[in-house]
């Protein structure tokens, strides 16, 4: 029987990886085997370490975008295929890249039709920045071409999934809602609180849809995407932190992701999204975020341990040079470590602009 494949678009820090993560264990609860693919364009992912650590069976296309690499998406949901039989592939594009119904789901359904069977596209609408880029204000932090990305994402969706709705009042979430839907007349909307589940039940009728889906190919200018993406800096690290004696993992790692918000206020780039994750050698793990510079930095999943030695991932998504980024998270990570007597060791560095991306297909029409 074909596998459900379900994709999720949505902004850097829009709440994907929390989404899938929760849809994951929905599938589960309904005796439904899951794998999870992940993407982005370097090594070093948190969001595979996260799925993980959770339990989820999880491949990971890293280097660059799905579009580009279409045929190592098909391999890793070949692996995940051969090694766990799953009933649903959720996968998880780069937050960064659009065009995703004509360069994935179109030749996902064409060339694959009897190994998939693709869902609906829902696209994550991050309010943070979706407010103020939908009201026109100063591109939300962002230069135009980077805003033009996030109206794009949500041009091709088969639904649009307004999210952090717990953070909202009755009026703010009219209001923002309303906006949303002044600007995407006749796309589904849909409303949900990846942190507290509220709405999911929706979410999953949506993708347990069959249908016309996944057939709203986008009008866009390439040049214009490839400039908004590579005005974002790419840092992707890996630390091997030691100490002698045991530290407190989630108050370290809440003092690098501030030390690290600080750092891109001083460089005045505006945060798409910082992520950490820190692991001890047993498995237990923190994650913390921060997806825009007016929000807080959150510790979204707390370990409560203390080891003396622990592994880091700082994954880095900042509209600012990455070689200044990267030389920021180095001093922002060794002066948090070293104020509470942890050794940190650099393993792996990648700092990067995304290059332009050059879809594997593309489909100028819908099948
Ligand atoms: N309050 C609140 N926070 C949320 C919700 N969904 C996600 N978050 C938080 O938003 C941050 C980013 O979430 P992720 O799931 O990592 O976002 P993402 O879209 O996968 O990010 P990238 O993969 O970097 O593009 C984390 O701190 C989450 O805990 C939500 O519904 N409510
Ligand atoms: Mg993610």
């Amino acid at each position: 029987m074909a596998v459900r494949f379900v994709m999720l678009g949505g902004f850097l820090g829009a709440g994907k990886t929390t989404t899938l993560a929760r849809l994951a264990r929905m599938y589960q609860a309904r005796g439904r085997r899951v794998g999870i693919v992940t993407n982005d364009q370097a090594h070093d992912l948190v969001d595979t370490n996260t799925f993980r650590a959770q339990g989820f069976a999880t491949q990971e296309v890293p280097g660059a975008c799905f579009c580009c690499r279409f045929d190592d998406l098909v391999a890793r949901v070949g692996a995940l295929e051969a090694a766990e039989r799953p009933d649903v592939i959720l996968a998880e594009p780069v937050g960064s890249c659009t065009d995703l119904v004509a360069t994935v789901i179109q030749p996902l359904k064409d060339l694959y039709a009897g190994q998939f069977e693709v869902a609906p596209y829902p696209v994550l609408f991050k309010p943070s920045h979706g407010a103020r880029i939908l009201r026109d204000q100063p591109a939300g932090g962002f230069s135009p071409k980077a805003a033009y990305i996030f109206k794009k994402q949500l041009e091709e969706a088969d639904a649009i999934v307004v999210n952090r709705i717990d953070e909202f009042d009755p009026a703010a979430l009219d209001e923002l809602t309303r906006l949303v839907g002044e600007k995407y007349p006749g796309v589904p909307l849909l409303k949900v609180s990846a942190q507290t589940g509220e709405g999911f039940d929706a979410l999953l009728e949506l993708l347990d849809r069959r249908g016309a889906y996944g057939r709203r190919i986008l009008d866009i200018d390439y040049d214009t995407y490839a400039a908004g993406e590579a005005e974002l800096g790419w840092l992707n690290a890996s630390v091997r932190l030691t100490a002698a004696a045991p530290f407190d993992l989630d108050a370290l790692l809440g003092a690098v992701l501030r030390g690290l918000a600080a750092a891109c206020r001083t460089l005045g780039g505006e945060v798409a999204h910082l992520k950490l994750i820190g692991m001890d050698d047993a498995g237990a793990f923190a994650v913390g975020n921060v997806v825009s510079s007016d929000t807080e930095p959150k510790l979204s999943l707390a370990s409560g341990i203390s080891p003396v030695a622990a592994d880091l991932i700082v994954n880095a998504r900042v509209a600012t040079d990455p070689a200044l980024l990267e030389a920021e998270v180095r001093r922002v990570v060794a002066a948090e470590c070293a104020a509470v007597g942890v050794t940190a060791e650099f393993r792996t560095s990648q700092s990067l602009r995304p290059g332009r991306p050059v879809p594997t297909h593309r489909y100028a029409a819908a099948k």
